[in-house]
């Protein structure tokens, strides 16, 4: 049987920005199956953003990328399901959006490899810590019982 797991999705402000968007993508993922355990709308501050991408702290585009994920709001969500990271990722599409196909999340909402529509966490550590980023426990639907 498939593992249960929770990943970390944001809808980027390209996206949150938008009206009507963001409430598109949260349709996508809930009529894949993909359960919503937690959800918030928020803007995200300089340090946030600056903590959340760390791991990108020596790269050329961090600088414009934290300046790009505090622009707007964010909306923040825990998914939950059998194999919910690479779902996620698939219903995203590649992180280019440029090569994203029509009918994925990057295809449909994306502009470019920066402004990318949203994000979703790429292994299970990084979920855990990406969750626990946004999220405590008495955010998440399930999460007192789960631990
Ligand atoms: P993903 O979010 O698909 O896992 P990562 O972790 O490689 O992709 O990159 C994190 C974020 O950094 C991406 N979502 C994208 O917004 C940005 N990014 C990655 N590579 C580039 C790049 N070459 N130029 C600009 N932004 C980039």
């Amino acid at each position: 049987m498939a593992e249960v797991q929770r990943t970390l999705a944001i809808i980027k402000p390209d996206a949150a920005g938008r009206s009507g968007v963001a409430g598109q993508i949260l349709t996508r993922i809930e009529e894949s199956g993909l359960e919503i355990v937690a959800l918030k709308k928020i803007r995200l501050t300089e340090e946030d953003a600056r903590g959340f991408y760390a791991v990108h702290k020596e790269r050329p585009f961090y600088g414009d990328l934290v300046k790009f994920m505090t622009s707007g709001p964010v909306v923040v969500a825990i998914l939950e399901g059998e194999n919910a990271i690479a779902r996620w990722r698939d219903l995203m599409g590649p992180t280019d959006s440029t090569q994203a196909e029509p009918g994925t999340i990057r295809g449909d909402f994306g502009t470019d490899i920066e402004r990318n529509a949203s994000h979703g966490s790429d292994a299970s550590e990084t979920a855990r810590v990406e969750t626990g980023y946004f999220f405590n426990a008495t955010e998440i639907l399930g999460a007192v019982e789960a631990t």
